[in-house]
């Protein structure tokens, strides 16, 4: 398998820190984000969205961070990562298309005006981040309703859905994202990052964040 990606974006962060919670052997195409990489006409090719990540097994091209998980885990034969009892798998397939849908779209507000915009030299704009706002707790309820009572989303053990669902709030302490009212939510995302896949896809040192 080839993954094309920069490690810098949000759904390549999730894809990294989720190929290596499946074990799952890959080469490495990095493309070049910030530079325009993803427009490029030979990666276009492979993933006419121009976004990243994509994968490529033995020719056959999967496009979509979440359903990269979905095949790795599934060749890997990773049943913990993505377990295969019929309501547990649909619980994993439900949080990774709420993520997709839901939870991403929201979140990537936060990473748009608190750290996009100071990179690129330009200031937040408060009222939509107050607008985003309700929805955003709307949805983070849903999480830290969820993981009051279990330690994961979907299992006694993490599962892709729990890469997945952090992804989106990986730079937290940077994007400012409103947390206070989400105790567990914040003590499950401690649990994400104390996990060794989650620490070794650390972006931030290349984002020259501190
Ligand atoms: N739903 C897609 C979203 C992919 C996506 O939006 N990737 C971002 C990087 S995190 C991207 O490449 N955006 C294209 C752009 O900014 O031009 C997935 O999960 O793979």
């Amino acid at each position: 398998m080839k993954l094309y990606f920069d490690p810098v974006t949000v759904n390549c962060r999730k894809v990294l820190a989720g190929l290596d919670l499946i074990g799952a052997a890959y080469s490495e195409e990095k493309v070049d984000y910030f530079g325009g990489g993803h427009k490029s006409p030979e990666y276009t090719a492979i993933n006419p969205n121009q976004s990243l990540p994509a994968l490529i097994d033995d020719g056959f091209t999967v496009w979509e961070s979440n359903a990269i998980l979905q095949y790795a885990a599934d060749k890997q034969g990773n049943t913990s990562a993505y377990p295969t009892d019929l309501k547990t798998r649909t619980d994993v397939n439900r949080w990774l298309l709420w993520e997709s849908n839901q939870w991403f779209p929201t979140c990537y507000i936060w990473l748009v005006e608190n750290v996009v915009k100071p990179i690129l030299g330009d200031k937040p704009d408060e009222k939509t981040l107050a607008d985003a706002t309700p929805k955003f707790h709307q949805l983070a309820a849903i999480i830290d309703s969820t993981v009051a009572t279990q330690p994961w989303l979907c299992a006694q053990e993490p599962t892709i859905a729990d890469i997945a669902v952090a992804a989106p709030m990986h730079l937290h302490p940077w994007q400012k994202l409103p947390l206070g009212d989400h105790p567990n939510l914040v003590s499950w995302m401690g649990r994400v990052e104390a996990l060794p896949s989650w620490k070794k896809t650390d972006p931030v040192p290349l984002l020259g964040l501190s």
